[in-house]
């Protein structure tokens, strides 16, 4: 990865803050005539404090006062040009959990109608407890008091609702808030300039069902996050850039796209409670005509704490995972962390093909070192990465039921087109490693490959069987670092290849001339030509003996014994 200098990369990333809120023209207590306000938590005081905010913003802007001590029932509240909401300290903003409390359509329960999507379909149908948008400017939502999101135990009569969200808003500022028991988004903001989020605090609960993103950001610019602390039952902070995000029906859409432009994130300790992410890139967007338009350029983030509390979550993590499980790779460049307590991180990038001229302060750019999803089955292509030729299908996952393991395999077709591949991208320390799949082709010879990071052919090995079957290829790494496994076209030049079942395991070669090894016991061993033939498998409970009467069967069948390699597994 090519480094760049700190000093210029502080002075590309520096955010240029105008947040003006103009003088108040109109400050109102939401509790004062005539918008008279309850706030005793189980009256509807939506339309009260909307009324609040429409009147402060007719005449010419000011605050709309939540005062502390009471809590206030309402729906989803829009926000307006030159308003601040002010949530005093004590003072509670609550979700209500009947729809006719809320202005806009709003749906109970999880499955809300939306096709063509894996998930999520109800984050978006809904509209944010605190909304502004479609070029809303100058908002303010502040004061030390709390938005508390309502569980009522059960999700078909729960509201998804995120706690604060924007769309297309300019000069903002969301800062000195609780969020509270939100179950799906806490701060979502899509394509909004010069903004501020500071001082937030969420407190999310752990519910194995549903998750709790805090603070997301798809195609901002001029963004400064500072000093807060997002427990989360999620992820904590992205930044993710999206076209035509199928889910953007009602308050926000990516049909026109804006570039992720310099975003700082500082001081903040983002702690999701989960196997999840303390920070993600989420680089979808790929399918836009412009890839300017969905780039993420010029994001610094330093002196975070950014960790999971599980073992098995990322601490910074650049994901493709999107809501139809096509495989994003938007550019980008600029990125740099710095000076952050990533505190036993475990895991790091899944794949990094698109990261330039951007550093980090940890030492490698690492990834799974087993497949993540080597069947498929997670309903198509995530944790893969995929490169079409002209074809837009011509590379991806299937679920049609041909003899492969489970319902799901991974495909390239249309070759006759040019070039396809579907790889993983594992992060592999220095050895040696057996790389084995069932595959199936068309009829043409089709490869299995390893490649570095940069494209360099590691090993390869081609396959041209036209039933399912076991192909495997040996390879050894002589440096740790990225490499990517899967299938190529090779010299094919029609039809197609399938893949299931890919997996990766260590092996040591030249077993023959190394009888003194002894494998552990209840180890499972299985032998293999130095080309990938599989020849035999050793079963557990081996010792040395039984191996060498494996090799001597192997050589009996004309196998070379310098050439045959013993895999653990
Ligand atoms: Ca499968």
């Amino acid at each position: 990865m090519r480094k760049v200098s700190l000093g210029a990369a502080l002075a590309a990333t520096t955010v240029c803050l105008t947040v003006v809120i103009t003088a108040s023209a109109l400050d109102v207590t939401v509790t004062d005539a005539p918008y008279n306000a309850v706030g005793n938590g189980t009256t509807n005081d939506r339309a009260a404090i909307q009324s609040a905010i429409d009147a402060v913003n007719s005449a010419g802007g000011g605050k709309v006062i939540i005062p502390g001590g009471k809590t206030f029932l309402t729906g989803d509240l829009t926000l307006k040009s030159n308003v601040t909401l002010f949530i005093s300290p004590t003072g509670v903003l609550k979700q209500s959990l009947n729809t006719s409390d809320y202005a806009h359509e709003t749906h109970y329960g999880k499955a809300i109608s939306g096709s063509g999507i894996n998930w999520d379909t109800w984050m978006d149908r809904n509209y944010p407890m605190v909304y502004a948008g479609n070029g809303a400017k100058n908002i303010k939502v502040t004061g030390g008091g709390t938005i508390r999101t309502a569980w009522s135990g059960n999700i078909s009569t729960s509201i998804c609702a995120m706690s604060v969200g924007m769309w297309r808003t300019d000069s903002f500022e969301i800062s000195d808030l609780t969020l509270d028991g939100q179950f799906s988004y806490n701060i979502n903001i899509h394509q909004c300039r010069y903004g501020l989020i500071r001082n937030i605090k969420t407190i999310n609960p752990v519910m194995s069902e549903w998750n709790s993103d805090g603070i997301s950001m798809e195609g901002c610019q001029y963004i400064h996050v500072t000093a807060c602390t997002l427990l989360t039952n999620d992820d904590g902070i992205y930044c993710w850039s999206s076209y035509q995000d199928p889910r953007g029906l009602t308050w926000w859409n990516s049909n026109t796209p804006m570039p992720t432009l310099n975003v700082e994130v500082d001081h903040c300790r983002s702690n999701p409670q989960g196997a999840y992410k303390a920070w993600t890139f989420f680089p979808w967007g790929d399918e836009s005509p412009d890839l300017s338009a969905t780039e993420i350029r010029n994001v610094y983030v330093h002196d975070n704490y950014l960790a999971p509390t599980n073992s098995g979550g990322w601490s910074v993590c650049s994901q493709s995972l999107d809501p139809t499980y096509n495989r994003g790779h938007v550019p980008m460049t600029g990125i740099v962390f710095a000076n952050n307590n990533y505190n036993g991180m475990r895991r790091e990038f899944q794949d990094s093909p698109q990261f330039t001229n951007s550093t980090f302060d940890f030492t490698d750019v690492r990834s799974e070192s087993q497949f993540a999803n080597p069947g498929f089955e997670m309903s198509g292509t995530p944790y893969w990465t995929w490169v079409r030729n002209s074809d837009s299908a011509s590379a991806g996952a299937k679920n049609n039921a041909v003899g492969q393991t489970g319902g799901w395999y991974g495909y390239i077709d249309k070759l006759d087109l040019g070039d396809a591949r579907l790889f993983e991208g594992l992060y592999l320390t220095s050895g040696n490693y057996h790389f084995s799949a069932r595959t199936q082709t068309s009829g043409d010879s089709v490869r299995m490959s390893v490649r570095s990071a940069s494209g360099n052919s590691i090993a390869s090995r081609g396959f041209a069987n036209t039933a399912w079957q076991t192909n495997s290829v040996n390879f050894t790494v002589s440096s740790a670092g990225l490499y990517r496994l899967g299938i190529e076209r090779g010299s094919a030049t029609s039809g197609w290849a399938r893949i299931d079942d890919a997996t990766v395991a260590t092996g040591f070669t030249g077993i023959a001339s190394r009888p003194d090894l002894m494998m552990p016991r209840r180890a499972t061993a299985v032998l293999y030509s130095i080309d990938g033939r599989k020849i035999g498998k050793v079963s557990r409970h081996v010792h040395a003996g039984q191996m060498g009467r494996g090799v001597a069967a192997a050589v009996r069948n004309g196998e070379p014994p310098g050439k045959l390699q013993m895999i653990m597994r």
